[in-house]
């Protein structure tokens, strides 16, 4: 049998790390040509040369931070041939800074989270919807939170970005309804990557003690979720999917048994 995304383009953003790197992987396994996008490119690089290894993947690199429209615009410009086709966006780059009160919340961590959550997410969704839209046919898939459903105490500021995703993903809906462009929202709950880490500044330590005594979501399980969105038939769209471990029925009521 055939692989799944064999030949198919598609551009992650946040592919340095936790869900994008798994993505990554997920969609080279199934035969996808990869155009994958983030800051770290030392990162991108061994990730490429994995993926080369592993399944002789086509991969290009964007070395790029979200935030910066004109550098994106850049990039795009200078997609290689192979790779302009783009079928699949994978919106995913993003992150919090910080958990604590509105009023001593600090305005850098909330200006990094408003222009990478919300602002990135649109750049990147600009450059790439003309493309989709000129072959009517495509996907996207936003990666918003179980924050964009609730607000949590101290979540303040990350919980408003993804909410705005949340509505950015319906608003999707909206908009290409008419074309044959598929728009998927997945928000996931606990998922142990570097997302506490950089939460925390760097604190591994408190990081850790999030996926204490429970079994959390991994980057591969959401991977694979995304995979099954994606290669649906075409006449099936996923509007939303809201998926948590097991021990987490919300954001706050998380059954950590043996703790
Ligand atoms: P990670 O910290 O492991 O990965 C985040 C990725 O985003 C990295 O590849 C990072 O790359 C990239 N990124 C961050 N800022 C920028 C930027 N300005 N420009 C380009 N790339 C950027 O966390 P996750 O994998 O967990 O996070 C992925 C997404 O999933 C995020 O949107 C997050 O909000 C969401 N999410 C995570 C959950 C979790 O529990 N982990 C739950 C729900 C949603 P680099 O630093 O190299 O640029
Ligand atoms: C990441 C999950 O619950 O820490 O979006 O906000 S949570």
């Amino acid at each position: 049998m055939g692989k799944k995304l064999e030949g198919v383009v598609a551009l992650i953003t946040g592919a340095s790390s936790g869900i994008g790197e798994a993505t990554a992987r997920v969609f080279a396994e199934n035969g996808a040509k990869l155009v994958l996008v983030a800051r770290r490119y030392e990162r991108l690089k061994l990730l490429k040369e994995k993926l080369i290894e592993l399944y002789n993947t086509q991969v290009h690199l964007i070395c790029a931070d979200v935030r910066n429209y004109k550098h994106l615009e850049e990039e795009f410009s200078n997609i290689p041939e192979d790779f302009k086709d783009i079928s699949i966006l994978i919106n995913n780059a993003g992150l919090a800074r910080g958990l604590e009160k509105i009023y001593e919340g600090k305005i850098q961590d909330w200006e990094e989270m408003i222009d990478t959550n919300i602002k990135g997410l649109l750049y990147v969704t600009k450059l790439v919807a003309p493309i989709l839209l000129q072959k009517n046919s495509g996907h996207i898939v936003n990666i918003a939170s179980l924050a964009g459903r609730a607000v949590y105490p101290n979540g303040n500021v990350y919980c408003a970005t993804k909410f705005a995703v949340k509505a950015l993903s319906e608003a999707m809906i909206i908009d290409f309804n008419g074309t044959n462009i598929r728009i998927t929202n997945i928000d996931p709950g606990l998922v142990e990557t570097e997302f506490s880490e950089v939460r925390f500044h760097g604190d591994k330590e408190r990081a850790k003690k999030v996926y204490l005594g429970y079994q959390p979501l991994t980057g591969d399980d959401i991977a694979n979720i995304i995979l099954f969105c994606v290669t649906l038939p075409q006449h099936i769209m996923i509007q939303d999917i809201l998926v948590t471990p097991t021990a987490q029925a919300t954001a706050t009521i998380v059954s950590k048994n043996f703790q």
